[in-house]
């Protein structure tokens, strides 16, 4: 019985792991953006796989406003919540409390029932930039990078990769820093956090949701830290509508990509 409990666990990891070795979407982050995103992709028939650094998906949720686990969402939200069949409760004016270890747990689940596989534990450390494009990411297990073992690291080769590493953009930051692509910002690198200005940081998330550079997208606080947007603390309504914006580009850029069947 016990070699077998093994046995079943390495070969059905083994056979996740080769199935996802080539995809279409490598999303780092399993933040409120990036498992949104997974969940579209997936509903809409991508081999989508999610990267997280940590044990547990959920990024910043967990811990609603320090520490106090409820977070804030706005009205035009709730489509979303739904999706995901995660409640909330009106709390005045278009604003609704959401409880936090429910929405990142229905997140997570939300977004493997739809199909998206996710890889915990594991941290990108590096990109595959082939053909000025972004054509991957490079997987090593986060005990082996946060123990700084010199241990070489594998390879997943993607369509497309969404950064949705939160405040470091660590994506966006390597592709700068290491492949010197031109980022579509203002200044063509990372312009950096501004400091917290709700309003216009849950409009600037949203907005400057897009494709860096071939191959590359960023969502999230992500996407506020390329483009110099403000934060905005433990509202998430932006998070997750940049989710969804994100899945949309990259759907809209295959479909492009793949023309529409007998149109040529
Ligand atoms: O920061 P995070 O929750 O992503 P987000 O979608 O949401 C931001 C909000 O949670 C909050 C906020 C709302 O107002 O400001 O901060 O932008 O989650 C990012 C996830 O990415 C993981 C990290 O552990 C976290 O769970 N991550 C970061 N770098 C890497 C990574 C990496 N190199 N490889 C794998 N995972």
């Amino acid at each position: 019985m016990e070699e077998k409990i093994s046995l079943a666990i390495v070969e059905r990891f083994f056979e996740k792991l080769r199935e996802h070795l080539a995809i279409d979407v490598a999303v780092v982050g399993a933040g409120p953006s990036g498992m949104v995103a997974a969940r579209d992709l997936a509903a809409a028939g991508k081999k989508v796989a999610v990267f997280e650094r940590k044990l547990a998906p959920g990024g910043g949720i967990w811990g609603g406003g320090m520490l106090f686990n409820e977070v804030v969402v706005q009205e035009d939200s709730l489509p979303i919540l739904e999706d995901f069949g995660i409640g909330s409760r009106l709390c005045g004016e278009g604003r609704y409390t959401v409880d936090a270890v429910e929405m990142a747990a229905g997140l997570v689940f939300g977004a493997c029932r739809a199909g998206a596989v996710f890889f915990n534990a594991v941290s990108v450390e590096d990109i595959v930039f082939k053909e000025d494009r972004v054509a991957g990411v490079v997987i090593n297990w986060s005990p082996v990078t946060r123990l700084e073992m010199h241990v070489d690291p594998l390879v997943v080769t993607s369509r497309a990769v969404l950064d949705g590493t939160g405040h470091p953009s660590e994506i966006a930051a390597l592709a700068s820093r290491k492949a010197g692509i031109a980022l579509a910002t203002g200044s063509g690198g990372i312009m950096g956090e501004r400091p917290m200005w709700v309003e216009r940081g849950e409009e600037s998330t949203v907005r400057d949701t897009k494709q860096l550079c071939p191959g590359l997208y960023v969502s999230g606080m992500a996407a506020n830290n390329v483009s110099g947007g403000f934060r905005m603390g433990p509202i998430f309504g932006g998070m997750l509508k940049s989710g969804r914006k994100a899945a949309a580009l990259i759907l809209e850029e295959f479909s492009a990509s793949e023309g529409v069947p007998g149109d040529d």
